[in-house]
């Protein structure tokens, strides 16, 4: 298959956009620190949930008390089925005057997304309609939604946890298939049941463990209760650990995988990474050393988010100072990424009278990155070998045992064994999202994680001394599930909630 057409098969490209909104909100849901303060309890408010911009059917949501009374003051309808469609006119309460003519959809509570009485009107999407059909609710005191204030309301009335609240916010922002699997587990609530499920686990131990302290002396609790509990709470640790040492697929698959492509001048770098993006995003030319500078670029390979970067040449023998620094860059770069490509020049490799082995060991060593590649592993660097075009037969045949990929940016051969190489790569450092195996994919739940796992370390530590006080080491274990709390929202801060919530659009 030519490489063109394997590649629109997986390739496509794509560009990152961020929105971010300021929100003022305060609250708190099953609250055991902070109080609930949230102001606009009794406001029922509305929003354009669909796109903004001119398009066939807009979606217009409403949410709160007064949701019926616009519903009936606006079609005329009365007792309308729940969750079907209806084709009415649409008009101002006040005037009369249709607006529109559209579907009208009720959702009385709590079995709506808010756990509110909704209603929603699918209408035309053009900018006056929307205008007047705006004007017009807030003449029935429904008022502009702020940003994430339907999920809010939807996280106030226990319709969904904290980790669903940011699946969806991720769901949202999904630019890739492997992206979108995972923000729908977590919307769906795959992280959710699992850290509750810990939570009960620990919950259940620390009240029997109390239990044994309280009563154990009227012998009516059986003797083995501690034991019990012991084993579960290093069965959980064990489940923790685990979890914890995931080579953060989850959090690499929501970011994207950092990918540097690195090597000696003019071997092809910036001309791989245009065809990778599929535009002329460098500047390629002859001359060695015309990229100077890191240009990084988002881009969709089989499915997953890659962060990629052309980087400098390196090479010993420079002085200019531009030089030098995107040298320093270039290494840098290299070091802290998930995924690193080596570009060498094929053809520099077969005529230099040195075996593949040979010639790729001086050539990592003169790049100085050899240490680099024995630490992250086979699994997270790949060697190209460039302008594969410039080989003859018997050149060609000197590579065919090389661990490396022969390809030519020229003619495009070796593209379609690069991309199966690179997509090994991702799925390795990504993994296949599942619910069988979820991960963690923000750095907030790692977190929290970590420090629940401490706890339950030091519980046991205090255990293992012989005077410890019972009493007070079952306060780690309260500890704990208060950090697991803090992720699904059990347990959480004003402040936790306007991190997260701040990422939502304005109808979500
Ligand atoms: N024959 C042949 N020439 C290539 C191939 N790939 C790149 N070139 C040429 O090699 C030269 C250098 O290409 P670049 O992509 O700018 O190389 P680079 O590694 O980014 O170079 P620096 O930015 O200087 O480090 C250009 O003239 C390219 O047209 C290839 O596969 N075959
Ligand atoms: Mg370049």
């Amino acid at each position: 298959m030519l490489f063109r057409e394997c590649f629109r098969k997986v390739f496509s490209w794509t560009t990152q956009t961020n929105t971010s909104f300021g929100t003022r909100y305060v609250g708190i849901r099953l609250c055991t620190i902070n109080c609930f303060a949230y102001d606009r309890r009794d406001t029922t408010i509305c929003a354009l949930s669909s796109g903004h911009g001119k398009c066939g059917v807009a979606v217009v949501r409403i949410s709160g008390n007064r949701s019926m009374e616009a519903l009936k003051r606006m079609t005329n309808t009365s007792n309308l089925e729940p969750r079907k469609a209806l084709l009415r006119k649409i008009h101002d309460p006040e005037t009369k005057e249709v607006i529109d003519k559209g579907l009208c959809l009720w959702f009385p509570g709590p079995h709506s997304f808010t756990g509110e009485d909704s209603v929603e009107f699918h209408v035309h999407g053009g900018l006056a309609i929307l205008t007047r059909l705006m004007q017009a609710l807030k003449k029935l005191q429904i008022y502009p939604a702020w940003p994430g204030e339907f999920t809010r309301r939807a996280f106030y009335n226990n319709k969904v946890d904290l980790t669903e609240v940011e699946g969806l916010a991720d769901l949202i922002e999904a630019e890739t298939e492997y992206q979108r699997k995972q923000a729908l587990l977590q919307a769906d609530g795959v992280l959710h049941r699992l850290y509750d499920s810990w939570r009960k686990i620990l919950a259940e131990s620390v009240a029997n463990i109390e239990a044994y302290i309280d009563f154990s002396e009227e012998d009516n609790i059986e003797s083995n209760v501690v034991q019990n509990a012991h084993q579960a709470l290093r069965k959980l640790i064990q489940d923790l650990e685990k979890h914890l040492t995931d080579g953060r697929r989850g959090e690499i698959l929501r970011s994207g995988v950092r990918t540097a492509i690195i090597g000696e001048p003019n071997v092809g770098k910036s001309s791989l990474l245009n065809h990778l993006v599929q535009r002329n995003a460098a500047i390629v030319t002859p001359i060695a050393g015309t990229t100077r500078d890191i240009i990084e670029l988002n881009t969709n390979i089989s499915g997953y988010p890659v962060l990629i970067a052309d980087t400098a040449g390196i090479t010993e023998n420079i002085e200019d100072i531009v030089e030098v620094e995107g040298v320093r860059r270039a290494k840098n770069y290299a070091e802290n990424a998930d995924l690193v490509i080596v570009v060498a020049d094929a053809f520099k490799c077969a005529t230099s009278g040195k075996i593949y082995k040979e010639y790729i060991r001086e050539y990592l060593s003169s790049l100085g990155i050899e240490e680099l590649l024995t630490k992250i592993g086979k699994k997270r660097f790949i060697i190209l070998m460039n302008k594969g075009d410039l080989l003859k037969k018997e050149h060609k045949r000197q590579l065919n045992n090389a661990e490396a990929v022969l390809i030519s940016c020229k003619t495009e051969d070796g593209f379609c064994d690069l991309l199966q190489s690179l997509t090994d790569r991702f799925n390795n450092i990504c993994g296949n999202p599942s619910a069988e195996n979820p991960t963690i994919s923000q750095a907030r739940h790692r977190n929290h994680l970590t420090l629940c796992l401490k706890h339950l370390y030091r519980y046991f530590e205090l255990c293992a001394n012989e005077q410890y006080d019972m009493a007070i080491a079952t306060e780690e274990i309260h500890k704990a599930m208060r950090e697991l709390g803090k992720i699904t929202g059990h347990v959480s801060t004003n402040e936790i909630l306007d991190i997260i919530f701040k990422n939502f659009c304005i109808g979500k």
